[in-house]
């Protein structure tokens, strides 16, 4: 029988795209408090900054291109045999870009709006601002990232437990291992007999739970796995 391949990718698999990631030096949470930008109390706070930390990012996504990694993933789901999920923590769209079919975005995407108001999410067409209204129900001012920040909820979390259960691989690539539940699903893998790997720059903060690591770039170690 073809195994079954549950994939995790953080920040690290867009870093040679251009994006940055976060705790590596020089990374976002080297730039700015993450108390103020990736909590809803940070939101409420100052909420135009908020935004304003999104719409630069946003922005600066136009300029950059999917890796040798991002392509690679898309052909494993093309052309597997066998069951391939794909789950990223990212919120960018470089594996889409990239041919991917199915990701699975646990922290929300960057191109989404979510309105507080009544949940509608939309397209982010331009800067989101205090100044919009949700085009659902017409409230004004109500309109945040649809992006999932500390003490929030991920996304599709009971889907993403069922596949990673399903799985006979688990393979996290390009994430420090930092960030709960993500982080916990090397143990949870261990704990149900699924076989590990990861591919990352360097050890991760779990990396002694994984069966098997390789350090270096993605851009080499994915296509390298692909193959
Ligand atoms: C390369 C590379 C190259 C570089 N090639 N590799 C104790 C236990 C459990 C939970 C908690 C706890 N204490 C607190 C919590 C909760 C909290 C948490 O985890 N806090 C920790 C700091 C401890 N978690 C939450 O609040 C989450 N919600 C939650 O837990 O709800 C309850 C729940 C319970 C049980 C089940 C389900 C739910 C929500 C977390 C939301 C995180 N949000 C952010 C922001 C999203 C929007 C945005 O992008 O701004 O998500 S934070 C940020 O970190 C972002 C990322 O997705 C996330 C992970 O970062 P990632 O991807 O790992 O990036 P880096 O920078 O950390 O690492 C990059 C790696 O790449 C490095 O290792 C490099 O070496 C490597 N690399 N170049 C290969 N070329």
């Amino acid at each position: 029988m073809t195994a079954s391949i549950f994939i995790l990718t953080g920040a690290g698999i867009s870093a040679e795209s251009g994006v940055e990631t976060f705790r590596d030096k020089g990374g976002l949470w080297s730039k700015v408090k993450l108390e103020d930008v990736a909590t809803p109390e940070g939101f409420s706070r100052d909420p135009e900054a908020v935004h304003a930390f999104y719409n630069a990012r946003r922005a600066s996504l136009l300029g950059v291109a999917p890796n040798p990694a991002h392509y690679a993933l898309a052909r494993l789901e093309r052309e597997y045999p066998g069951d391939v999920t794909l789950v990223t923590q990212n919120i960018d769209d470089l594996h889409e870009r990239a041919g991917s079919q199915a990701v699975i975005h646990m922290h929300g995407e960057l191109s989404l709006s979510l309105c507080v108001h009544c949940g509608a999410k939309a397209k982010a067409e331009s800067d989101l601002s205090l100044a919009l209204a949700c085009t659902a129900c017409g409230t004004a001012g109500s309109l945040r990232p649809d992006v999932v920040w500390f003490g929030e909820m991920p996304y599709r979390m009971n889907e993403i437990y069922e596949k990673l259960m399903d799985a006979d691989l688990f393979v996290s690539i390009g994430t420090s291992g930092a960030v709960y539940p993500a982080a916990g699903f090397v143990a949870e893998a261990r704990t149900a007999g699924i076989r590990s790997l990861e591919l990352n720059l360097e050890p991760s903060d779990g990396t002694f739970l994984f069966d098997e690591a390789r350090h270096g770039p993605a851009s080499k170690l994915v296509p390298a796995f692909v193959e």
